[in-house]
């Protein structure tokens, strides 16, 4: 690293939050590289997730985590808010990412893990390009400063990239003294197959409707990376026989719009060519058997 200078900074950021309030467009924009998937559902992310920022003042690794959710007693959801709720006393600081303009039964549930904690809480209130008129911000963030004894409140949008480097300064000023812990390039500490099983589930999320999202689950079974072409086999695991013909759809068309829009988003990831074959199978219930969670990487 290019700066052994003492005074240097780095620690892990736990991102915290209910679904859908933006903390893994926060995490991609503050990183500057799409590393955690985003969709308009809720319960995207379903694994621990790192973005990794190196400057030449910090290092700020920053966890992402699985909206927590009150929704379903599946094996699937307990596993998320079990690692949901591991990563807050993971990390050196907590960023709690919340709507500016909305607080829920769910940011309550979240509040009282927090509360509870020893770890300093700073709040990111995201989506402020949706708070119309302006004027009426600043009575959303004292409603949030009587919540809880914050260490402060950050008002940004993470899609319109407001108010990121002040976040950034905040962050830092509250992260320990220390070298950094990873090398200067590194993005994250998860690998690439990993990334790749998050980019096809991602364009599943965005194209199937309703219930059908929460029972998929993507294998990598070929990861063969050569001179110049990628080759990934993957498996798409649906829990039901019946969402097996949904995935595929009519003479396979929902399959090939998937494989092409994944790809593509792989192609740009990798900067190379992808060769990326799919194929739908049914493990019934998985996502309420322990044996399957863990096997699929789940929080046992
Ligand atoms: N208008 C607006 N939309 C945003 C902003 N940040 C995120 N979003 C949108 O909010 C939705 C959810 O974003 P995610 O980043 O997936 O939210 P998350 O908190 O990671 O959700 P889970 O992974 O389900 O816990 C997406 O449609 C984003 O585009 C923002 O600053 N402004
Ligand atoms: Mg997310």
């Amino acid at each position: 690293m290019s700066n052994p200078k003492s005074d240097y900074r780095c620690g892990f950021v736990s991102l915290a939050g209910r679904s859908n309030v933006g903390k893994s467009t926060l995490l991609n924009a503050m990183v500057g590289e799409k590393l955690s998937i985003v969709t308009h559902k809720t319960q995207t992310t379903r694994f621990r997730q790192t973005g990794i920022k190196t400057s030449d003042t910090a290092q700020i690794i920053f966890i992402d985590t699985p909206g927590l959710h009150r929704a379903g007693g599946r094996g699937l959801n307990r596993a998320m808010n079990r690692t949901a709720l591991r990563t807050l006393s993971e990390g050196d600081l907590v960023l709690f990412v919340v709507e500016s303009f909305r607080w829920t039964a769910e940011d309550e549930d979240l509040l009282a893990h927090l509360r509870e904690s020893d770890v300093p809480v700073i709040v990111a209130a995201n989506k402020i390009d949706l708070v119309k008129p302006r004027e009426e911000l600043l009575p959303q963030i004292k409603a949030l400063a009587a919540r809880m004894d914050f260490r402060e409140i950050v008002p940004v949008s993470a899609t319109r990239q407001t108010n990121l480097p002040e976040l950034e300064k905040v962050l830092i000023k509250w992260l320990p003294k220390s070298p950094p812990m990873y090398p200067e390039d590194q993005r994250t500490d998860r690998d690439a197959q990993f990334l790749a099983s998050e980019f096809i589930r991602e364009q599943m999320l965005l194209r199937l409707q309703q219930e059908l999202p929460y029972g998929l689950q993507v294998g990598i079974e070929r990861f063969d990376d050569e001179a110049k072409i990628l080759h990934i086999g993957a498996v798409l695991w649906v829990d039901r026989a019946a969402h097996k013909s949904i995935v595929i759809g009519r003479g396979g068309s929902m399959l090939k719009g998937i494989g092409s829009a994944a790809r593509a988003v792989l192609e740009e990831h990798f900067g190379k060519q992808v060769n990326l074959k799919l194929w739908v199978k049914v493990r019934p219930s998985w996502s309420d058997n322990s044996a399957d969670l863990q096997r699929f990487g789940y929080d046992s």
